[in-house]
């Protein structure tokens, strides 16, 4: 089974797209499909923290402007992924989470028939695909360490991460030949902080998740895609398991799976 796997796209497709898509079984899209709003910002920035005080700057005309081109690029990637006509396993990211971006995302999906779980299983050919949306666990919460207590306690509650906790474990305790598409990298596997615009007390740090961690620790799962952490792109594995850190702004993998056997090609 031949997968084309991207992530974080971020507004970017490869141009590649349709004729590697048309070669592939499976396509597989691990979140942020919409252009990051800091990420925009013209000209040189040093710091993450300087794309955010630009984005910050703008005024209400100028933001919805930018708002209007992001929820266009998101709509872009989101038809084009599903153009392909193969089996597609997505999930949403960290992006469009709020009320109002969750029913764009909504709209999206079902306009494009997009299938979509936060977390569940979907049997292609002889695997099991897990999906396993965005969480947030209390190591992980904002990496600059900032958010105070209340703040961590919403932030989890937000999106979620009972449900997964609840749920992921029983999904892969009860499948065979499993593939997990998370958008967070497990905890200590291509999920350190770094790239030229992170602060050096952040450079190093791991911001993935335990849940997933453990869970490939315990049920063994033949191959994890993820991305998240745009800097971290790569192939690690874990035990057999095999991880994939797709990358960003349409980089993209392109993965065979036979039996047990995973071999990558990171394009
Ligand atoms: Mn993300």
């Amino acid at each position: 089974m031949k997968i084309f796997a991207l992530g974080c796209t971020h507004g970017k497709l490869p141009k590649s797209f349709s004729k590697d898509a048309s070669k592939a079984d499976v396509i597989v899209c691990t979140g942020d499909m919409a252009a990051a709003g800091p990420y925009m910002a013209p000209g040189k920035y040093k710091t993450v923290k300087s794309l955010y005080e630009w984005w910050d700057s703008l005024s209400k005309s100028e933001l919805n402007k930018l708002q209007k081109k992001i929820d266009r690029s998101y709509y872009d990637v989101v038809e084009k992924l599903s153009s392909s006509k193969k089996p597609l396993v997505v999930i949403r990211g960290n992006m469009y989470r709020a009320k109002s971006g969750d029913k764009f995302t909504r709209k999206l999906f079902n306009k494009y028939n997009v299938k979509y779980a936060p977390v569940g299983k979907r049997k292609i050919y002889s695997y099991d695909f897990i999906s396993l949306d965005f969480h947030y666990e209390t190591h992980n919460v904002r990496s600059e360490g900032k958010a105070s207590k209340r703040e961590i306690k919403r932030l989890i509650n937000f999106f979620r991460l009972k449900l997964f906790k609840k749920n992921f474990p029983k999904l892969l305790k009860k499948s065979k030949n499993a593939i997990i598409v998370s958008h967070v990298p497990p905890y200590r596997c291509l999920d350190a902080l770094g790239g030229p615009h992170m602060p050096k007390k952040l450079i190093g740090k791991h911001v993935g998740s335990k849940l997933l961690r453990n869970a490939i620790e315990k049920y063994k799962p033949i191959l994890v895609i993820c991305s998240h952490i745009h800097e971290a792109r790569g192939v690690a594995r874990i035990g057999k398991t095999t991880v994939v850190n797709v990358g960003s702004f349409g980089q993209y993998a392109l993965i065979n799976v036979e039996g047990g056997t995973v071999r990558v090609n990171l394009r």
